[in-house]
């Protein structure tokens, strides 16, 4: 990859998010991908009933719509997929692996859609065609030479749809192991291990129709403008009626200080806007641990002083009482916490903690959303588990227009994992699973993305096959993410475009083209509907509109049947016949998994139906069975205070975090235009104090050194100084080019999350000075 200085400039954008730099930008992507005219109408289906699911985020729909949906970034991501552009066989004919490797993430997808199955030959380092049976039989041929299952590994990226999903869990299930790694382990899952132990469910208690009842709304830890634009119009309703909207972010976010919404005309041809947060709170990386403790102490601290004054308690006495456990061990703990370690710890001063804690206990009808901000650090469970405590005191939990939020990234991370992509399986699904299909499947747990990658380098795993995604750029530690890869016997990825993990390997490789959601799926004759699942548990189905862009392409869900049939034969499951009529494998998701009773009678129905949680009934499936509060202490022996010992205010922590022109690895374009950076993807933003401080220059280049005590040396280079509004000690920057720095055992407690927005790190001034 090269790290020639790019040609770009930074200025301050003084516009609202939305309005009309959205819908040009809108324009000329559509025009940039040809898919004006005919496919236009694309759009109109987007989101819609009938049409087909949005592959860009997981924000639920609005089935009542009467305009179309559509969003700036969901526009990039339905472009991508319908573009033009084709890599061919002739294409990889003209160009080597080593070749390839010398471009960007941005090159390598500008030149668009895989067209063959392609297998890598070592001779000329050049990928070549093969047919899709033999590369099914490469496959079986090193899955079984394996000497156990658990050295092949099976990545999942969460656009996989449910059929698919649970087909490919069958099959690597039956062939023995539990090796699940996915992209929700770098995402919600601190969310997924964390919520269960408190609430009982692992996912959001809302539906979208609360946010019209919610009168606060608190944002931690997300970029809404960017990353689910679809948000925003809700955020804008809801602020125009009134509603309390709170962003707890390290960063102002544009999107989350004014929006003029494309989905209404007036407010774009009058150049108004709405403002949507009122309070911003912004503590230092990692902070929130605290910051939200100290909300929970001082919501005690006016609960004590409206005893003491005889007024209505701030605490939901009965909610307590009636639906919780721990109740008092949590606020002794509250009580006997310092203000003085929960102001050093989040960043936020006493005053702006109380006045948060104001508005929070005004609302009567909380909604508390999260992302990446929250998820991606050590003490990530446990602040989760500290929202879901103060939430559970005044009760904002199963109540309309209240409840928890986690809002996740791909389209259908959380169905993937509803139907069985889960290293930890429970047994109860283990042993239905077993019953239905008539196997005994593997107990023991599986790999997550940092296991698989340790097992592949100790040279424990040698094969890997990726059902979507980026596995070599989506991970930490790339140069030795690179060598796990490097170390297999077999790298296969099912794709759509061209990627770096297709030019990772030393061993054998395949490159399997698949449709993307987008695209009309046809098996025998019948166009096939595949489901989803959202943020708010909505399952509904997904009808492609478009043409596929090569005729050698099969469905995912072919690609497993025809992987799975080649290594196991088809005597106990005949995957083909799944694979013929998709609604065959959903008749199986509802024999095997609760909630899916009459799954194709009711994914029929417009909008689908609601795999309602437990938790949003005040059912509570705890241990206890009732919602339980958690106490944790604010941890004090981190890697990074460590760090700080030994390197004092030189000392930075890092966030790596999404521009707006990127899809995650895919890099559509080099602006992120909210943040005011144009044709510039290697930045790091600074305080001008810290900046000043630190001995650099304004506009000067830097490189950057994780600190982390295993003798590695981790670096990223020649990165552009931009000073920003953000907490002191605090640096931005994006990924995937900061992945180098994260190391590989920085992982979140019991979620095994990387640490991707809190990297100890230290600046220098840049070597190749350009
Ligand atoms: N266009 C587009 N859409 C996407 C994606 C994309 O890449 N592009 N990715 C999809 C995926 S997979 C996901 S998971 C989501 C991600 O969507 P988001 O959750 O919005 O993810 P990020 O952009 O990584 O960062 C989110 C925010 O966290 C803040 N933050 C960082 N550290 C902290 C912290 O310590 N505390 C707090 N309170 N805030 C912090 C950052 O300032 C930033 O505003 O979006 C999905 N949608
Ligand atoms: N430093 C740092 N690292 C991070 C994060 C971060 O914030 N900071 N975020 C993490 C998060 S939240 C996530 S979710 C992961 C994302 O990790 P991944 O899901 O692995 O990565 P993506 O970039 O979304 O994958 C893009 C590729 O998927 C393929 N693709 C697209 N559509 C389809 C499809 O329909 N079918 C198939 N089979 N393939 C398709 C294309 O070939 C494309 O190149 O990254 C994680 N890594
Ligand atoms: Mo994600």
């Amino acid at each position: 990859m090269s790290t020639t200085p790019e040609k770009g400039h930074v200025a301050p954008y003084t516009h609202p998010a939305g309005g009309w730099g959205a819908l040009k930008y809108v324009a000329v992507n559509l025009i940039k991908e040809k898919v004006a005219g005919g496919k236009y109408k694309l759009l109109f289906k987007q989101n819609q009933p009938d049409g087909f699911d949005c592959p860009g985020c997981a924000w639920p729909d609005r089935q009542h719509a009467s305009t179309f949906e559509f969003c700036e970034n969901g526009v990039k991501a339905v472009a991508a997929e319908a573009t033009s552009k084709r890599v061919t066989p002739a294409f990889f004919a003209q160009h080597t692996v080593t070749e390839l490797l010398k471009q960007s993430d941005y090159e390598l997808e500008q030149h668009g859609r895989l067209t063959h199955p392609m297998v890598y030959d070592k001779q000329t380092d050049k990928y070549v065609p093969i047919a899709w049976n033999d590369a099914f039989q490469l496959i079986a041929h090193h899955l079984k030479k394996q000497p156990n299952p658990d050295a092949a590994t099976f990545y999942t990226s969460g656009r996989a749809s449910n059929e698919a999903a649970f087909l490919f869990q069958l099959f690597v299930r039956m062939y023995g192991t539990n090796n699940f790694p996915d992209c929700s382990n770098m995402c919600h899952e601190a969310t997924s291990r964390g919520l269960p132990l408190t609430v009982g469910v692992g996912k959001a208690t809302v539906l979208l129709d609360d946010f019209e009842h919610a009168d606060t709304i608190m944002i931690f830890g997300q970029n809404p403008a960017t990353n689910h634009p679809r948000m925003l119009g809700e955020l804008r309703e809801a602020a125009r009626r009134g509603t309390t909207i709170v962003s707890i972010n390290p960063l102002k976010e544009r999107g989350l200080q004014r929006f003029a919404s494309p989905q209404h005309p007036a407010e774009m041809l009058t150049g108004s806007s709405t403002q949507i947060a009122s309070m911003f709170v912004t503590p230092k990386l990692a902070g929130d641990f605290a910051l939200i403790k100290g909300l929970g102490k001082r919501v005690i601290e006016l609960d004590d002083a409206a005893i003491a004054a005889g007024t209505k308690r701030v605490i939901d006495v009965d909610f307590i009482e009636a639906h919780t456990s721990g109740f008092d061990a949590f606020i002794d703990d509250l009580r006997a916490e310092s203000w003085a370690d929960i102001v050093a710890e989040s960043g936020v001063s006493r005053e702006d903690i109380d006045a948060w804690t104001d508005v929070y206990v005004k609302g009567e009808r909380v909604i508390a959303c999260w992302g990446m901000g929250i998820t991606q650090h050590k003490n990530s469970v446990a602040t989760i588990q500290m929202l879901s405590n103060v939430m559970m005191l005044r009760g904002n939990i199963g109540r309309t227009g209240a409840g928890l939020m986690p809002v996740r990234g791909h389209s259908n991370v959380q169905g993937d994992r509803t139907v069985g992509i889960e290293e930890q399986p429970s047994e109860d699904f283990l042993n239905r699973l077993g019953q239905v299909f008539d196997f005994e499947p593997p107990r023991h747990h599986g790999q997550d993305v940092v296991g698989a990658i340790q097992a592949m380098l100790d040279g424990r795993t040698k094969v890997f096959i990726g059902l979507g995604g980026n596995f070599a750029m989506a991970t930490p530690d790339t140069p030795r993410t690179w060598q796990a890869l490097r170390n297999c016997d077999l790298v296969v990825n099912i794709a759509t475009k061209l990627n770096r993990s297709h030019l990772i390997m030393d061993g054998d490789a395949l490159v399997l083209p698949t449709m993307g959601r987008t695209e009309i799926d046809l098996q025998e004759g019948v166009a096939q509907g595949v489901t989803v699942e959202d943020s708010v548990c909505m399952v509904h189905m997904s009808y492609g509109m478009n043409k596929p862009a090569s005729p050698d392409l099969m469905s995912e869900t072919a690609i497993v049947a025809g992987m799975a049939a080649a290594t196991l034969g088809s005597a106990k499951v005949d995957w083909k016949w799944y694979a013929r009529d998709y609604s065959r494998i959903r008749d199986a998701i509802e024999k095997v998994i609760p909630g899916f009773e009459d799954y194709n009678e009711r994914v029929a129905q417009p909008g689908g139906f609601h795999l309602t949680p437990a938790s949003r009934n005040r059912i509570w499936r705890t241990d206890s069975g009732k919602a339980t509060f958690l106490v944790h202490a604010i941890d004090k022996d981190t890697p990074i205070k460590r760090a700080r010992e030994k390197y004092g205010k030189d000392l930075m922590v890092m966030m790596t975090t999404r521009s707006h022109d990127q899809y995650n690895t895919t890099i559509y374009g080099l602006d992120d235009r909210y943040r005011g950076v144009f044709g510039l993807r290697r930045v790091v933003f600074i305080n001008a104090a810290d900046r000043e401080r630190l001995g650099f220059a304004a506009g000067e280049r830097v490189d950057v050194t994780s600190v982390w005590d295993d003798g590695i040396e981790r670096h990223a280079q020649d990165f552009l100084l931009v000073d920003y509004d953000i907490p002191a000690g605090c640096l931005g920057a994006y990924y995937p080019e900061t992945n180098p720095l994260v190391p590989l055992e920085s992982i979140g407690d019991r979620s095994g999350t990387p640490t991707s927005k809190s990297i100890p790190v230290l600046l220098s001034r840049a070597a190749l000075q350009g």
